[in-house]
């Protein structure tokens, strides 16, 4: 059942900007009430995708799951907040050279909004990395070989794709390839287990944790 939504009250952020809000601006595809709700909610982009975006977002996939929302509308809300990082993340600062080797990826996966996300934070922390996109198992290994990675951040959306980092940490152990991989992404929120099962070094509940995790995969005190 797909249910139609209020739009009257979307103009109107007097009571305050909520996730719930946005919610409904998404799913109106109405840009000038998330530009609204932004500057209501007084927060940096960053936060604002982490506090507003992520739970607004999660909870249209619920809708669509429960068959209230179509797949359309996750996708025109998902190009939404794209743009709007897009804008708000332009020209961000660049990055210096690490000490240990950073790759980053969404593991045979296209969900690419919190890999986003994660980039803006090690750009804004003066990280530099290697973006690798969307990439299979396989692939992943190799370059990972091939580049002399050390920390690898992956970010995986859908289940079997987060299961799949198990297959990525064997054959990096089988290769005898000294690897930290951190992980993040909504399995693993949801199930904090997931993270031992996969092999999996440190998991992620937002984009903002992911300097600290660096940190402590590379040996150093939080
Ligand atoms: C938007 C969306 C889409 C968009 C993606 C657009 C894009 N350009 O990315 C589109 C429409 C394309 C899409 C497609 C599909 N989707 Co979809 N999608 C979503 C939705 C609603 C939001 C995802 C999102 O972008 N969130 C916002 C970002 C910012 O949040 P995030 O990625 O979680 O990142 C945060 C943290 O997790 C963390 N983080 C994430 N990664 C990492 C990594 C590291 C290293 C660190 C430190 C932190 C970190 O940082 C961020 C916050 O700071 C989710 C619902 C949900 N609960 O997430 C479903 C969801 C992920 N999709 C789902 C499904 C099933 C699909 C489809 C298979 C649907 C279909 N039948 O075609 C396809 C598959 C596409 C594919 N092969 O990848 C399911 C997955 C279910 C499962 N158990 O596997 C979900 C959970 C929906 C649901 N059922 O609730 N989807």
């Amino acid at each position: 059942m797909i249910v139609s939504y209020p739009t009257g009250h979307l103009s109107d952020v007097s009571a305050g900007p909520s996730a719930d809000l946005l919610e409904l601006a998404l799913v109106n595809m109405d840009r000038l009430a998330l530009q609204r709700i932004y500057s209501a909610s007084g927060l940096t982009p960053l936060f604002f995708c982490e506090q507003f975006i992520t739970p607004a977002l999660a909870g249209i996939g619920e809708k669509w799951d429960r068959g209230e929302l179509s797949l359309s509308h996750v996708y025109m809300s998902g190009r939404l907040c794209e743009d709007f990082m897009e804008q708000s993340f332009r020209g961000a600062p660049s990055s210096r050279a690490s000490e240990d080797r950073v790759a980053l990826a969404v593991l045979e996966d296209y969900h690419l909004l919190g890999k986003r996300l994660v980039g803006f934070v090690l750009r804004g922390g003066g990280v530099e990395y290697l973006d690798y996109g969307t990439v299979t198992a396989a692939e992943l290994v190799q370059r990972v070989q091939d580049d002399s990675v050390r920390v690898l951040l992956i970010s995986a959306l859908m289940l079997p794709s987060a299961l799949k980092v198990r297959e990525v940490r064997d054959k990096l152990d089988q290769a005898g390839v000294p690897c930290r991989i951190i992980v993040g992404g909504a399995p693993f929120r949801l199930d904090p287990s997931l993270c031992d099962e996969v092999g999996a070094d440190f998991c992620c509940a937002s984009a903002s944790q992911v300097l600290l995790a660096l940190k402590l995969a590379s040996g150093g005190e939080p």
